[in-house]
């Protein structure tokens, strides 16, 4: 194991929480108990990738909380499988540390717009936050979105123009840009009292004015305790807190994190469960604990304006007040925006069906989707008609495929259908459906071409602008479902150097049929294993997805076709007279290889009249109907 692997697997271990693996590493001393003005409470928001998680890496290092010789993996923080596989933050984390006596809880956030769910989430632990921007790319779709939630929260930025040392920087510019955002949003009046840090995560500085000195991130946890208010809540109050989070450990099973918002909760007490229109539940708090450093650590007890978690509190979801006071009025919780996209999730019924999971039925897959609801808050659950199948609504393409990579994951098989955006209607009985604000950076010569993909898609430009290094931003609103699937038609047409970003604006009416992007496929209509000699002859008429000698069912699609339909094709066919099964890939070695879909690929790939099915090791893509007239 070389040093990054083995560090990484230790930062696994803290993050799964498990206290007795962590003692050893900090040396930082965190007070037992803080006053509340002595706390504060930042959440880090920006748009995807612009570099919150190596900043809250570089204040933890800095902060004294691991040993000098220590190696820490970058970006530690993003420490589950595929957070690091994605190099994205997918749920937010809670961390802390102290700061000249002054305890600063660190809360990271996702800037992928599909996560969006989790921002909103978390921003009620927060007093203040850190909005950063990227110092060459300037405000994005999601810097607003995020900026709104926060201000709607009531949380004051602080900006931080990040990267700064990227030699494309054009920070001066970005500030600007970023106060015609805060003047956009309707945060005029107070707009030019926030204060604005340049940084560089990466490099771990932060400064006041470009021409500091850039050695140290001190500046900007200075600022973080001059300008974030204190969390306000009284001691004297009986003790309160607001769940935000929850999480799970074999040991203690459901564990609430959220902010004291009131007096002190202790370890071993007896405490109410409130909600808005639901009856009182009486329960008790089996353990606690606070955040010191990426640590949960057990305490007897939490004061208010600290962030706490708590173990024991059965049947606890989010948006729930733990109480000591059966009396108390439960704390307001902030709504979270609705999902946009929908998909069915049904059992794997597939002759394939079986052979890698451990998890097939519809009961086991429903269960694990009801605990996927209690955390993940921007989700929902429906039935369907078929008592098997149920449809899951989410935020946007990654936000559902990530549940479906996750499940696969952990032993599950099912079948999917293609995501389709959810069309209400308005009190006139006419049809409306989410419209997203896309944002496509792109060299200008092809732009052309974009344009004629995005046409029959129902985009409409809104805005352009030239950027710096001469690359062209476009602005466009268009329908959800007219975006399925545009990432990849993008990085094709523009040889990869595309960039789009999308960001949900609202409710639209109905722009219209898009028609199916997908020219035509070629079905399987015989079972049994792909030979190539079969494989010889359809190359001609297309690409496959299988090469010699793989196990084919009637109705997989095996390939695509350049020309509009379904053909029915035999993938298994042999050679006659000899009946000779040629299976061997040296004979091959002049045909492409066969094009491989991801779970993501196929995903977009997926049409209406067919289902996606997933196990631990396998995509594939088959016809719900198979069309027998047309077989043979
Ligand atoms: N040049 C430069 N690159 C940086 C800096 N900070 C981060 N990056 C790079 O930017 C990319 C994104 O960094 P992250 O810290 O994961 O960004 P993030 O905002 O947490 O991303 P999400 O959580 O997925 O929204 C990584 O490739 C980093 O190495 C910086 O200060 N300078
Ligand atoms: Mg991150």
């Amino acid at each position: 194991m070389d040093a990054f692997t083995a560090d990484f697997s230790f930062v696994s271990v803290l993050q799964s929480q498990q206290p007795e693996v962590c003692q050893q590493v900090s040396t930082i001393q965190f007070q037992s108990r803080y006053n509340p003005s002595m706390i504060r409470n930042v959440a880090i928001i920006a748009h995807v990738d612009h570099g919150k998680t190596t900043l809250v890496d570089a204040m933890i290092r800095q902060s004294g909380l691991f040993r000098e010789n220590q190696q820490i993996a970058e970006r530690f923080l993003d420490s589950n499988d595929l957070e690091r596989e994605r190099g994205i933050t997918i749920l937010a984390k809670n961390m802390s540390l102290d700061f000249n006596g002054v305890k600063i809880n660190l809360i990271d956030t996702p800037g992928h717009v599909d996560f969006g769910g989790e921002v909103e989430r978390v921003m009620q632990m927060a007093n203040g936050c850190l909005l950063v921007v990227d110092a060459f790319e300037g405000p994005m779709p999601q810097t607003r979105f995020v900026l709104k939630k926060a201000l709607a929260a009531g949380l004051k930025p602080i900006v931080v123009i990040n990267k700064i040392d990227r030699p494309d920087a054009r920070p001066e510019e970005v500030v600007d840009e970023v106060l015609d955002l805060l003047i956009d949003v309707g945060a005029e009046d107070d707009a030019l009292e926030y204060p604005i840090l340049f940084a560089s995560g990466r490099s771990g500085y932060a400064c006041r004015k470009l021409d500091d000195p850039r050695d140290t991130i001190r500046p900007l946890l200075e600022s973080i305790v001059e300008f974030v208010p204190p969390p306000a809540g009284s001691l004297e109050k009986p003790g309160k807190l607001l769940v935000t989070s929850l999480d799970y450990n074999d040991y203690v099973g459901r564990i609430a994190i959220g902010r004291v918002f009131d007096g002190v909760l202790k370890q071993k007490s007896d405490v109410w469960l409130l909600h808005e229109g639901k009856t009182p539940r009486s329960s008790k708090i089996v353990q606690l604990y606070n955040f010191q450093g990426v640590r949960r650590v057990e305490t007897p007890e939490v004061c208010a304006g600290d962030i706490a978690a708590v173990a024991g509190l059965t049947d606890v979801s989010i948006g729930d007040t733990v109480s000591v006071s059966m009396e108390a009025e439960p704390l307001p919780v902030i709504p979270i925006d609705q999902p946009v996209l929908s998909m069915l999730f049904a059992p794997n019924q597939s002759p394939l069906a079986g052979r890698e999971g451990k998890f097939l039925t519809a009961r086991q897959i429903q269960n694990r989707l009801m605990k996927e609801l209690e955390t993940n808050v921007a989700m929902k659950v429906e039935p369907t008609d078929s008592p098997d199948t149920v449809k899951v609504s989410g935020r946007g393409e990654l936000h559902l495929g990530i549940l479906v990579e996750t499940m696969r994951r952990e032993g599950y098989e099912l079948q999917v259908s293609k995501p389709q955006a959810i069309i209400t209607k308005d009190e006139n009985g006419n049809l409306l459906e989410p419209i997203e604000e896309l944002t496509i950076d792109l060299p200008e010569n092809y732009v052309g071409a974009v344009m004629e993909v995005l046409g029959p898609r129902k985009a409409i430009m809104e805005n352009s602008k030239k950027l710096p290094d001469g690359t062209l931003r476009l602005i466009f609103s268009a329908p959800a479902r007219g975006l399925l699937g545009f990432r990849s038609a993008l990085l094709t047409i523009t040889n990869g150097t595309g960039v789009m970003n999308q960001c949900f604006k609202g409710y639209e009416p109905y722009r219209g049929d898009i028609p199916g992007r997908r020219v035509g496929v070629m079905v399987a209509m015989e079972a049994g294993l792909s030979t190539s000699y079969a494989i010889e002859m359809l190359v001609e008429r297309g690409t496959l997805f299988y090469g010699p000698a793989e196990e084919i069912y009637v109705g997989l699609v095996v390939g695509e076709r350049p020309i509009a339909g379904d053909m029915y094709v035999n993938i298994v066919r042999m050679k006659h007279l000899t009946n000779h099964r040629s299976s061997t890939k040296e004979e091959l070695t002049h045909i492409a290889p066969p094009r491989r879909m991801t779970l993501d690929q196929a995903l977009e790939y997926v049409a209406e009249d067919e289902w996606l099915e997933v196990t631990p090791g396998a995509a594939r893509i088959r016809k719900r109907e198979v069309d027998y007239k047309r077989r043979g």
